[in-house]
């Protein structure tokens, strides 16, 4: 059975970036203890999707991370990335699932007690569940409240992880809510130092039971 951490799951966004700067800060935010890694593209040929998911595995690798793909079930299983993760407009969490077999992770984006329960019945590994906060991070979603985000963590046996514009001076609304981790993207891909970034922000979850 795959084992994974969702506490600290960390989401690129390469926009902006060379591709030095933007695998180097892969890299620290690794360092500062991500401990999942998801490779998040919208605007590469598959062709470029590909080649620079393997870079990233190469770095994943290395420091024992799991590397999923976003929405790509074919980039995925063409580098062999450790899993794959899907929203509403993507492959159905069954399809992915047939597609990546048992032993691959399958994540699922989740913003109601039924669509989680959906994706769980069709073999999702984890949710990721959001927006929590409005986000500065191109992407089509709505808030989802951190009621719903409890009601999701107890309605299905998976872990549930919280979403959108989360960082280290904001997650204090989740405490209590039984989520399995916090997914960001801005707050470490932006930050001075990733690695820094990752830290503070895992610290922060400790403390406040999170994790
Ligand atoms: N899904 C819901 S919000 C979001 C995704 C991919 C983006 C989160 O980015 P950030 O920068 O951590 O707000
Ligand atoms: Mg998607």
């Amino acid at each position: 059975m795959k084992k994974f951490d969702p506490s600290l799951y960390f989401i690129t966004d390469s926009t902006n970036y060379s591709e030095e700067e933007f695998l180097y800060r892969i890299e620290r935010a690794l360092q500062g203890g991500a401990t999942l890694l998801q490779l998040r593209e919208k605007e590469k040929t598959t062709r470029e999707y590909m080649e620079l998911a393997e870079k990233v595995h190469v770095i994943a690798r290395h420091y024992h991370v799991p590397l999923i793909i976003d929405d790509r079930v074919d980039v995925a299983l063409a580098i062999d990335a450790e899993g794959v993760h899907v929203g509403a407009s993507d492959m159905p969490v069954s399809a992915a699932r047939k597609l990546m077999g048992d032993d691959k992770i399958v994540g699922a984006t989740a913003k109601t007690v039924p669509w989680a329960q959906e994706a769980y019945n069709q073999g999702a590994d984890y949710l990721g569940v959001g927006a929590i906060y409005p986000t500065t991070t191109k992407v089509k979603t709505v808030l989802t409240s951190v009621d719903t985000l409890r009601d999701i963590c107890k309605a299905v046996p998976i872990p549930a992880n919280a979403i959108g514009g989360l960082n280290r001076d904001n997650i204090d609304i989740l405490a209590g809510i039984p989520i399995s981790g916090i997914c960001v993207v801005s707050a470490i891909m932006k930050a001075d130092d990733p690695k820094t970034a990752a830290e503070n922000l895992k610290a922060r979850a400790k403390e406040l039971g999170l994790c």
